[in-house]
């Protein structure tokens, strides 16, 4: 009863962890919103963002913020997020604090905070065990046709104005964009094989009417 306690609080802790951007900073958001629906994907591609030594500054938007952007295809769609980080937050300042959010040039979409829940200083490390599926929480978002992915670290409460509250000490974020990656079908794969085949013996013939 006591681990299922746990286990309660796990999945608790890590649906309340990813949430819709509060504020789009356009209207456009407003048509992100109806474009998440929660319509399957099969094919994917998972991006890689390396955290280690991001340090999280100031209140969402401002200038000394870090900042990280991809190129996730025009127009794609990024259907999960997943999170396996250690960080350090500086006193009086709390790991639940630390939110990095993700959108596209015309918008945020959705904010992510590892320590959800984790009201105090020090270190800690955090993990989503996995990529969580943002389709299913009515999350999933496009970006625009220039196909950049934008993402800032910020803090929710700004305890040392212009200058670091936190730090992502190490780890990696993992973005997951729908399509893209096309498995051939085992047909093709014979057909590719022939083919270079072919193009080994006729340069084997090559070879030995040169010779
Ligand atoms: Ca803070
Ligand atoms: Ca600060």
């Amino acid at each position: 009863m006591h681990n299922k306690y746990l286990a309660w609080l796990a999945a608790g802790l890590m649906a309340g962890a990813l949430s819709a951007q509060a504020a789009p900073l356009t209207p456009a958001g407003a048509s992100a919103a109806s474009s998440s629906e929660a319509m399957p994907y099969s094919g994917f591609t998972d991006y890689t963002v390396d955290v280690s030594g991001i340090f999280s500054v100031d209140g969402p938007g401002d200038p000394d913020n870090e900042t990280r952007s991809l190129q996730i295809g025009s127009s794609a769609r990024v259907v999960g997020i997943g999170w396996d980080t250690t960080q350090f937050a500086d006193s009086p300042s709390w790991l639940s604090e630390m939110v990095v959010r993700f959108g596209s040039t015309s918008g945020w979409a959705v904010n992510l905070t590892t320590g959800i829940g984790v009201d105090f200083p020090g270190t800690q490390s955090f993990s989503s065990g996995g990529v969580v599926d943002l389709v299913s929480l009515g999350l999933a978002f496009f970006v625009d046709a220039d196909g950049v992915l934008a993402l800032e670290f910020f803090e929710s409460f700004d305890d040392f104005p212009n200058d670091w509250d936190g730090r992502w000490l190490q780890g990696a974020l993992t973005i997951r964009v729908e399509g893209e990656h096309v498995v051939p079908e085992p047909s093709v794969y014979a057909l590719l094989l022939f083919g270079l085949a072919g193009v080994a013996g006729s340069a084997r013939r090559r070879a030995r009417v040169r010779g």
